[in-house]
């Protein structure tokens, strides 16, 4: 017959047991809470790569090894459950600009409004194709507008001499001005600079984004950028500036003075004239943000400094008797009527409009960022971009290592 053993643990010794127990479970669940999301992300990105299979393999798992720098593997898109701000995307087009707008939407669309699914504008001179809807349409996440310009935002104004406007075409035909002997681009500037936001389409959103056809976005952008607008009181924000082309607007300049004589009160307490000017205010230096890419606010151009400004412009005639971009008009407005902390340099975006491209310097940052650019190509820092001034009259701190990609 088996003999029965009994085994008796002293009081003392089972407290201590249970003791321990508690107290490894207790560190297990603090280990989980504070790495557990990090680990477990790992595992599965390792595991899922190690579930590929790649041609030259014969069926080896590879050994992932993560540089210790980048160990980022970027899986999932990160959760954004901050609030949307009323915001759009808006692109000027032609029918015949389609082919050049597919890729400009995807590169946006991947890069950042998939994440965010905000609305985008179209608008044009002429009626939109129904393939040109159709086509744009099934590539944007969020909804697509389709508005035609009214007849007055596109037209000669009646105060226009014509055979003076067309005299001044002729001539800048002969100096080879860039588009100095068309009316459609003049139309298109003179339309960017005082009528876009008029349209009823744009009525509903506070910022948007400016978008042309053929430019991209080199990095992946994380964070709602219309929120950091909104939440950091930015009203103009810019990737690239350089200096205009002064046949373009010989008078420009003078006319301004001019407007800020009969309304000094619009000029901004902080304002950035110092960017605009070298000196304090007699001569413009050239200097613009490039307007291919903005992201604004639409209040700023609806407001009273913008309106009566554009009407002061647009009265003088410049846009037809020069060649006035909508670029200077509006970097200038920004630079006379915002306070200097209204405006932001976006340097982490990576972007591109022929021939120019804005590439984050910073190394760490791109790889981070999946950008996909030449940081040689950053035009930021070099002599005809106005980025150095930018940051020098603003006292902001340049990215390390920027004097190489002077
Ligand atoms: N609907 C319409 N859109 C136009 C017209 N001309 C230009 N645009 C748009 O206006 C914006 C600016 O025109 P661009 O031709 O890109 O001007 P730009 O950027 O100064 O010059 P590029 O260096 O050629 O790009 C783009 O979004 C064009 O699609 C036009 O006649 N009609
Ligand atoms: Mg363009």
């Amino acid at each position: 017959m088996a003999k029965k053993i009994t085994i008796t643990i002293p009081t003392s010794t089972q407290a201590l047991y249970r003791l321990i127990s508690l107290v490894l479970l207790f560190s297990a669940t603090i280990a989980l809470i504070f790495n557990g999301n990090k680990l477990f992300k790992k595992e599965s990105a390792l595991s899922r790569k190690k579930n590929m299979i790649f041609d030259n393999d014969q069926n080896e798992i590879v050994d992932v090894k993560y540089d210790p720098n980048f160990k980022y593997v970027k899986y999932n898109n990160p959760e954004y459950s901050g609030k949307k701000v009323r915001a759009t995307f808006v692109t000027l087009a032609r029918n015949k600009d389609l082919e050049g707008l597919l890729p400009t939407i995807k590169s946006l669309e991947d890069r950042f409004n998939s994440k965010f699914h905000y609305d985008w504008v179209f608008l044009n001179d002429d009626e939109f194709t129904d393939t040109f809807k159709r086509t744009v349409s099934a590539m944007i996440s969020g909804e697509a507008k389709f508005g035609v310009i009214p007849k007055e935002h596109w037209s000669f104004p009646s105060w226009i001499d014509q055979d003076r406007a067309k005299k001044v075409r002729e001539e800048m035909k002969e100096k080879k001005i860039i588009y100095g002997d068309s009316i459609s681009y003049r139309h298109m500037c003179r339309f960017e600079s005082g009528f876009f936001w008029r349209h009823p389409l744009l009525d509903e959103y506070e910022f948007y984004w400016r978008v042309e056809p053929d430019v991209s976005l080199h990095c992946d952008i994380d964070y709602d950028i219309f929120r950091f607008m909104k939440d950091n009181n930015k009203k103009y924000g810019f990737t690239i500036s350089i200096k205009e082309y002064v046949a373009t607007i010989p008078t420009l300049w003078k006319t301004t003075t001019e407007f800020m004589q009969l309304h000094p009160e619009f000029l901004a307490k902080d304002n950035m004239l110092d960017f605009v000017s070298d000196d304090e205010g007699k001569t413009y230096n050239l200097c613009h943000f490039w307007s291919n890419f903005e992201i604004a606010s639409l209040d700023f151009w609806r407001g009273d400094a913008y309106t009566q400004y554009f009407e002061f412009l647009d009265n003088a005639g410049g846009f037809f008797y020069e060649r006035w971009g909508d670029a200077p008009v509006h970097s200038i407005a920004a630079s006379l009527f915002l306070n200097r902390d209204e405006v932001h340099h976006f340097g982490d975006l990576g972007y591109f409009h022929n021939p120019f491209h804005q590439c984050p310097i910073d190394e760490v940052f791109r790889l981070g960022n999946r950008c996909a650019c030449n940081p040689k190509d950053d035009f930021t820092w070099k002599g005809y971009s106005c980025g150095t001034k930018y940051y020098d009259v603003n006292k902001l701190k340049k990215p390390e290592n920027w004097e190489k990609f002077k």
